[in-house]
C-alpha cells in the first residue's frame, strides 16, 4: 500500500462517506486488469471481442442517456464566481458540498471502490502530476490503466507528497440482493465538480469517459489549468506532433483544436509528401514549460487515446486503427457478427448485418446509425506506429509551432500565421468551430471555444487570456513558438470541401516547418501572414487555380463583419479581459478598411 498518510486518511474517510463493500487498491499490472475485465464481463458490461480478430479487447455499451461530456452539469467551485469567469458554470464550494454529500453518502453500496494512483505525465518527469482516483466503476480502473500510468509505482513515485484527490461515483447504490445493470450511472444527478483552490475534484451520476476519467479533462485541463496559471505554465486542449524533413530536420508542432476537430488524425497523419515524416507525442492534451534554454517544451500528460472511433478507417487515421488492433476498449461502436467491432465510416461499404451500439439488430436499411456518433475507442498511446521516439521523455519536447483551428465553412483561409505572440494570442482567443457530438448539445452551430479550452478552462477565461500574453512577455520572442491558424473544413459555394484534408494536410504542415526555419514564403493581409503564391507546395495535388485563391482569400466584408462578432463577444468577459485583445481586434478592424 502507502505510507503517505494523507493520503490513507482520505482514502478511509471517503469509504466511510460512500461505505463500498470493500475496497481495492490497485497495482496496475496485467493480473489486475484481467481481473477487472472478467467482472465487467460477469455484469454485462463488457463483451470480450473475438480474440483472433482483436486479441484482448472489449466492447461495452452505455446507458443511452450517458453518451457524451455533460457541459451544463460541469462546475468549477472557486470561492469567488469571478474566479470561475462568464464561461464556467459556478457554484459556491460549500453549497456544492452540501448539495454533493448527501449525494455520496452510501452511494458505493454494493461496489467495489477502487484506488487508483495515476501519474499524469512519464513516472517522476519534473512536469508530471500524482492524482489518486477512487471509483465505484470497473469500466472506470479498466479505461485509467490504458489512459494514464497508474498502480503501485505511482504510489513509489508520490511517496508521503501532496496528490490531487479525485472522487468519482456512478450514484448507483445497490440494494441487497439487486441486481446491477450492464451501465449503471445516475442521469438525473450528474455533476463534474472542480474545486480550484483545494485542486479537488469531485464527479457524480456519469460514467461516460470525460466526465469520469477524471485524469483527463478534470485534471490534466481543469485544474492543471489553474496550477499552471500559479506556476508560469500551460496546460492545454493540444495534440503534440514531430515532423521531420526529407533532410532529417525535426520540429514540434502543437494544435489546439475543439473535440472531435481532428486532433487525433492530425497527430497521427501519414504525409502525402514524399521524405516527410509525422511522429506522435499526443493526440488531446499538452503540458508545456520553459526549459532553461528559453524555448517551450511539451509533454503529454496521457498514456492512451480516447479517440471518436466514427470516421475513423484505415483511410483516414491508419495509425489509429492499428494502435486499436489489441489491448483496447471500445465504447458505443456496433458489433459485428464476426465478434469485431464497426462504426460509421470505418470501411466504404456497410456490412450488411451487426448488433447496433444499443443493442439491437442493425441493417444499412435500420435509417439510424449503428455506433453512436461519439462513440470512442480507448487505446495504449505505445500501440500507436508513428508514436514518437522521445514521447515519454521526462523533459518534453521543445515546441516550434502552436496552430490553432476549427470547422468554419467559410471565411477562415486554410492557413494564417499571426504577425507575433500578441496576434497569436487574439487568434487563439477568437477560434470558433460548428459543435459535434463530443458534448451535448446542437451539432452543427458555430460557437466561440477559445483556444478550444471552452470547456476546459479551470478559471476566469478573461484571466486565461491574460496568463497567455503574460508567459509570451516574459520570454525571448526569438525563442517563442510561431503561431498560425489553420480551417480544413472551408467550402465552395455549393458546398464542398475546398481543401482534400488528411495526408494532404502534410503540405499545410510543411509551410509551417518552413516558415519556423525562416524559408517560408509568405504575403502580408489584414487578417496574418498565408503562404505566397507558389509557397504552399500543390504538386502533383488535383486542385485548381481558383480553388487556392479561394482557399485563401481574404473576404474584407465578411472579415468586418466577424470582427464585430468579436468586439460582442469580447465585451462578455468583463473588467478583467486584457485590453491588448482590443488593441489586437481595433488593428484587426484597421487593416481592413
Ligand atoms: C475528448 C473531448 O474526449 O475533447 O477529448 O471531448
Ligand atoms: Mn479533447
Amino acid at each position: 500500500m502507502t505510507s503517505n498518510v494523507r493520503l490513507k486518511q482520505w482514502v478511509k474517510e471517503m469509504a466511510e462517506l460512500c461505505e463500498p463493500d470493500r475496497v481495492h487498491w490497485c497495482d496496475g499490472s496485467q493480473a489486475e486488469y484481467d481481473q477487472i475485465c472478467s467482472i465487467l464481463i460477469h455484469n454485462g458490461t463488457f463483451r470480450r471481442l473475438n480474440p483472433g480478430l482483436r486479441p484482448n479487447s472489449f466492447l461495452c455499451e452505455s446507458d443511452p442517456r450517458d453518451v457524451a461530456r455533460v457541459e451544463q452539469s460541469t462546475f468549477i467551485c472557486s470561492r469567488q464566481r469571478d474566479d470561475a469567469g462568464v464561461t464556467n458554470n459556478w457554484r459556491d464550494p460549500d453549497e456544492m458540498k452540501a448539495t454533493l454529500i448527501p449525494l455520496y453518502r452510501g452511494c458505493m453500496r454494493g461496489r467495489t471502490m477502487y484506488v487508483i494512483p495515476y501519474s499524469m505525465g512519464p513516472l517522476g518527469s519534473p512536469i508530471s502530476q500524482i492524482g489518486v482516483e477512487l471509483t465505484d466503476s470497473g469500466y472506470v480502473a479498466a479505461n485509467m490503466r490504458i489512459m494514464t500510468r497508474m498502480g503501485k509505482e505511482v504510489l513509489d513515485v508520490l511517496g508521503d507528497n501532496p496528490f490531487i484527490p479525485c472522487l468519482h461515483s456512478v450514484g448507483k447504490p445497490l440494494q441487497p440482493g439487486e441486481q446491477d445493470v450492464p451501465w449503471p450511472c445516475n442521469p438525473e444527478n450528474r455533476y463534474i465538480v472542480h474545486f480550484p483552490e483545494e485542486k479537488m475534484i469531485w464527479s457524480y451520476g456519469s460514467g461516460y469517459g470525460g466526465n469520469a476519467l477524471l485524469g483527463k479533462k478534470c485534471f490534466a485541463l481543469r485544474i492543471a489549468s489553474v496550477m499552471a496559471r500559479e506556476r508560469g505554465w500551460l496546460a492545454e486542449h493540444m495534440l503534440i506532433l514531430g515532423l521531420t524533413s526529407p533532410e532529417g530536420e525535426k520540429k514540434y508542432i502543437t494544435g489546439a483544436f475543439p473535440s472531435a476537430c481532428g486532433k487525433t488524425n492530425l497527430a497521427m497523419l501519414i504525409p502525402s509528401m514524399p521524405g516527410w515524416k509525422v511522429e506522435t507525442v499526443g493526440d488531446d492534451i499538452a503540458w508545456m514549460k520553459f526549459g532553461e534554454d528559453g524555448r517551450l517544451y511539451a509533454i503529454n500528460p496521457e498514456f492512451g487515446f480516447f479517440g471518436v472511433a466514427p470516421g475513423t478507417s484505415m483511410h483516414s487515421n491508419r495509425n489509429a486503427m492499428l494502435s486499436m488492433r489489441e489491448n483496447s476498449i471500445f465504447t458505443n461502436v456496433a458489433l459485428t457478427p464476426e465478434g469485431d467491432v464497426w462504426w460509421e465510416g470505418m470501411t466504404p461499404e456497410k456490412p450488411p448485418r451487426l448488433t447496433s451500439w444499443i443493442n439491437e439488430p442493425w441493417t444499412p436499411e435500420s435509417g439510424k446509425p449503428a455506433a453512436h456518433p461519439n462513440a470512442r475507442f480507448t487505446a495504449p498511446a505505445g500501440q500507436c506506429p508513428t508514436i514518437d521516439p522521445a514521447w515519454e521523455d521526462p523533459r518534453g519536447v521543445p515546441i516550434s509551432a502552436i496552430l490553432f483551428g476549427g470547422r468554419r465553412p467559410s471565411l477562415i483561409p486554410l492557413i494564417h500565421q499571426s504577425f507575433n505572440w500578441q496576434h497569436g494570442v487574439f487568434l487563439g482567443s477568437v477560434v470558433s468551430s460548428e459543435r459535434t457530438a463530443a458534448a451535448d448539445g446542437t451539432v452543427g452551430t458555430v460557437r466561440r471555444d477559445p483556444f478550444a479550452m471552452l470547456p476546459f478552462c479551470g478559471y476566469n477565461m478573461a484571466d486565461y487570456f491574460a496568463h497567455w500574453l503574460c508567459v509570451g512577455n516574459r520570454q525571448e520572442a526569438g525563442k517563442l513558438p510561431k503561431i498560425f491558424y489553420v480551417n480544413w473544413f472551408r467550402k465552395d459555394a455549393a458546398g464542398r470541401f475546398l481543401w482534400p484534408g488528411y495526408g494532404e494536410n502534410s503540405r499545410v504542415l510543411k509551410w509551417v516547418f518552413e516558415r519556423c526555419s525562416g524559408a517560408g514564403q509568405a504575403l502580408t493581409t489584414p487578417i496574418g501572414y498565408v503562404p505566397a503564391p507558389g509557397a504552399l507546395d500543390v504538386q502533383g495535388l488535383d486542385i485548381g487555380e481558383a480553388e487556392l485563391e479561394e482557399l485563401f482569400r481574404v473576404d474584407r466584408e465578411g472579415w468586418l463583419r466577424e470582427a464585430a462578432s468579436i468586439r460582442e463577444y469580447y465585451a462578455t468577459f468583463g473588467p478583467r479581459f486584457p485590453h491588448q485583445l482590443f488593441t489586437e481586434l481595433d488593428a484587426l478592424e484597421g487593416r481592413l478598411r
